[in-house]
């Protein structure tokens, strides 16, 4: 069955013409009215001598474009070097190994999907790409199924993302007037990972790598090699190229942030255009979410940052509603409109 073995599969035989499912609107990918320029997202030195300058930088960087990107973050090259060859590795095992872990809903293993296309289930048309995703919290990664060719570089990039997640939520934290641990104990216990795999396409302008979509957790940790196709809107209409310089990691605001910030942090559009290169772009996301132990924890706007006479903009969710939305309904509809009182 090829659409077992994804995209992937579907280059390797050497197809001259993308399925129809694939094909997306024009607008999805090219908005004739805007001028695509390349976005010089603020660079963070998380070694800089001056915590307060660098709690001001990550504030400027989330309350405006919703993206950074951080150098001297402490992760080795290396590691960032081995956790993309394994995801490469996987993504290219041979097509009967491959298959084995497709899967399209969540399973007790960990592995929540892999194949082409998180939105192969919507009319308007399934994106050019594959990818793995694994859950990694709250346990260590250690205890979930990944796949043996990438289960160690995996194990590895948990311990040292999770460090630097929490490094980051200390300064988000500080960066709106609060305490370092505030955010940090509500969003960072689940982790869940993608590493994307976007390979040649014959006919990148009939569809997109991964259609436009604000990430529904807390906060994003993304690593990508160095194939273009990253975009992301903004002021809320004009689409930039992000490229990240090397040895950076690209850091992003979710819509749970964006939420319990009272909207002063920005969760924001984001997208990956297809290409014909040879090479394939990876990326791997590690993204942060709330996590409990009862369902029934809520979550919403902090009311320490909020002034009393503001009115409310967004009801609280709790953590059921949060993993049913995860699970359903990512690319459909976002959080931030889900929870508004007033949706647009
Ligand atoms: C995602 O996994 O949600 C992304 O947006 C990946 C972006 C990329 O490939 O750079």
């Amino acid at each position: 069955d090829e659409s077992k073995v994804g995209v992937k599969g579907l280059v390797d035989a050497g197809i001259k013409s993308i399925p129809r499912i694939f094909h997306q609107p024009p607008e999805n990918f090219t908005d004739p009215c805007c001028v695509t320029q390349t976005l010089d997202i603020p660079v963070i030195d998380l070694a800089a001598a001056d915590r307060s300058v660098i709690v001001r930088q990550v504030k400027e960087a989330s309350s405006t474009v919703g993206f950074f990107q951080i150098i001297n973050h402490g992760i080795p090259l290396s590691l960032m070097d081995d956790v993309i060859l394994a995801i490469k590795a996987f993504n290219e095992l041979k097509p009967d190994l491959k298959s084995q872990y497709y899967c399209r809903q969540s399973s007790e293993k960990g592995v929540l999907y892999y194949g082409s296309s998180l939105h192969l289930n919507e009319s308007e048309g399934a994106s050019w790409n594959d990818t793995l995703v694994v859950a990694l919290g709250p346990e260590p990664a250690e205890s979930y199924y990944v796949p043996e060719v990438c289960r160690k570089a995996v194990a590895e990039w948990d311990k040292a993302t999770k460090k630097l997640g929490d490094v980051l939520l200390g300064l988000m934290s500080e960066g709106l007037g609060l305490k370092k641990q505030a955010l940090e104990k509500m969003c960072m216990e689940a982790r869940i990972m993608a590493g994307n795999y976007y390979p040649y396409c014959p006919e990148p302008d009939l569809t997109v790598g991964l259609k436009s979509h604000t990430d529904p957790f807390t906060l994003t940790l993304l690593l990508c090699n160095q194939i273009p196709g990253l975009q992301v809107k903004v002021q809320g209409h004009e689409w930039a190229n992000l490229v990240a310089q090397p040895g950076a990691l690209v850091v992003n605001v979710g819509d749970v942030l964006q939420i319990i910030s009272y909207d002063k942090y920005k969760s924001v559009e984001h997208r990956v255009l297809a290409n014909s290169l040879k090479e394939p772009r990876i990326s791997i996301a590690v993204f942060f979410n709330p996590a409990a132990a009862n369902d029934a924890e809520t979550y919403g706007p902090l009311p320490e940052i909020i002034s009393p006479d503001e009115p409310a903009r967004y009801r609280n969710f709790n953590l059921l509603e949060f993993k049913q939305h995860i699970r359903n309904e990512v690319g459909a509809k976002s959080l931030i409109n889900k929870c508004k009182f007033d949706p647009e």
